[in-house]
């Protein structure tokens, strides 16, 4: 059986992207493959957090992992930070990449604009990313297309490190979906959907009530046109509404343009209301059952004491290779 891992940073409730792009992945592959899945608190310390609300966040993105449907019977879920390989990984393999190659990273980039200094470890978050795949010896990784030059720079360091140190690492293959991979901001098309963006009509949450959801959606932006076309370079506002619809009632866009032709903006919007709030009210029902309970906390330590198992022997491999420790 192939190997999976991917993870989700605990920086505020997953959004409508982060579930139609990864999440939905995270699902359909347990039934044929080994999973990790991890909650990468260490990623979300590369901008300030507040220690309470990371913790509460840790446990509501374990929760909503179990309540979209991955399985802890079929998967391992845990917390990054439970697993101390993840560092050390890190370390060896940022002695491995190069200043030149991190600072065409477009996340850091953006995150990094206007600002004199940024963070080291925003600078070095993706070498993280790297350790967390290779550390599982990962042959696949479920992510959305905003990951797509992460998962490259992965790969470049493990056929770096094999080059110099041979089979020390397996090299994984990114994973991404064709609809759903990148779910725009409601109110900048042009920008991704972002859990951490400060407008919260920006993004719809899985959690988000039916009436946040109708407020969202209705103030979503779109052009003056009027007609229900997708074409992403001149009608990014209704060309994300139509992916989204489409992916959530299973319709083609094609289909969904028939749909509405002669219709306006309005209609086409209340009924993207009604098939997200119908969507989204299972998982929101799953979640409360969960989220308090002593199952979730076994869960995790569960995950981490089995995905520890894991990353140790593959340390001790990395440490014989490079000639580490005793
Ligand atoms: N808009 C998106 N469309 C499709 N997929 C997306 N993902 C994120 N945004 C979209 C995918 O979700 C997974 C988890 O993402 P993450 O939490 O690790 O980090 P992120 O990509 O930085 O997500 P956010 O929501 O934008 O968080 P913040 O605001 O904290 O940076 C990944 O597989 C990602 O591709």
């Amino acid at each position: 059986m192939k190997r999976v891992f991917s993870g989700v940073q605990p920086t505020g409730n997953i959004h409508l992207g982060n579930y139609l792009g990864a999440l939905r992945q995270f699902v359909e592959l347990q039934e044929d493959h080994e999973c990790i899945y991890c909650i990468v608190d260490m990623h979300a310390i590369t901008v300030p957090q507040e220690p309470k609300e990371l913790k509460e966040h840790i446990l509501d993105v374990a929760a909503l992992y179990l309540a979209v449907g991955i399985d802890p019977k079929k998967s391992i879920v845990f917390v990054q930070s439970d697993v101390p390989g993840h560092a050390e990984l890190s370390w060896v393999l940022t002695c491995s990449s190069y200043t030149g190659e991190l600072s065409r990273m477009t996340q850091f980039k953006d995150k990094s604009k206007n600002k004199e200094s940024a963070p080291t470890g925003l600078f070095t978050y993706p070498v993280l990313m790297a350790a967390d795949i290779l550390l599982y010896d990962t042959d696949v990784v479920p992510v959305g297309n905003d990951q797509k030059q992460h998962i490259e720079l992965c790969r470049d360091l493990a056929i770096r490190v094999n080059g110099k140190h041979p089979n020390t690492f397996v090299v994984p293959d990114g994973r991404f979906l064709k609809s759903g991979a990148r779910i725009m901001a409601l109110d900048d098309p042009t920008k991704k959907m972002s859990k951490s963006a400060e407008n919260i009509h920006s993004r719809i949450s899985l959690l988000d009530e039916p009436s946040k959801i109708k407020k969202s959606i209705m103030k979503a932006t779109t052009d003056s046109e009027g007609i229900i076309r997708f074409d992403v370079e001149n009608k990014p506002g209704i060309s994300n509404l139509l992916n989204i619809y489409s992916v959530l009632s299973g319709i083609s866009i094609e289909d969904l343009e028939k749909k509405y032709e002669g219709k306006g903006y309005g209609d086409f919007k209340k009924d993207l209301v009604e098939i997200t709030v119908d969507a989204l009210a299972p998982i929101r029902a799953r979640y409360e059952e969960i989220r308090n309970s002593q199952m979730l906390i076994d869960v995790l330590k569960d995950g981490a004491k089995r995905a520890d198992e894991i990353a140790q022997k593959t340390m001790e491999r990395v440490k014989t290779n490079f000639g580490l420790g005793l």
